[in-house]
């Protein structure tokens, strides 16, 4: 009996183990832009969170400049957190989010296609503790 509980207990935990290690995506779009937002892993609170965003005008890649993430807790103001990302040379772009709370959340992507301003939200990010 205590080896089938340790078995279970082994299961579980690697269970958890692995809903953390679980690489997620996000999409959202406004009008003819998309975005694709990659994570390694599901958002946690107050971990830092690398997310690498890729941007598709009519389904081919489109140069995106003045990128910036802002988290949004959803029916809470938290502090101010809009990092800036980092164009890579592929044309992708890495925003280092930061979610200071466990809870849903929001992510608004602004930035300017041919100097037109485009912004992007992803609506329901749920974040774990
Ligand atoms: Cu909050």
């Amino acid at each position: 009996m205590p080896r089938l509980l340790l078995l279970v207990c082994i299961m579980m935990a690697s269970w958890i183990l692995g809903a953390c290690g679980q690489a997620v995506q996000y999409q959202a779009n406004q009008a003819n832009i998309s975005v694709t937002v990659q994570m390694a892993n599901a958002p946690q609170a107050n971990q830092s969170q690398p997310a690498t965003l890729t941007f598709h005008k009519d389904n081919t890649p489109v140069v995106v400049q003045n990128v910036v993430c802002d988290t949004k807790m959803v029916g809470m103001t938290m502090g101010s957190n809009r990092p800036i990302a980092d164009a890579k040379p592929d044309g992708s772009h890495i925003c280092n989010l930061l979610f200071t709370m466990d809870g849903e959340w929001m992510l608004v992507i602004t930035g300017t296609v041919d100097k037109q301003p485009i912004r992007l939200v992803v609506p329901k990010i749920i974040v774990a503790k």
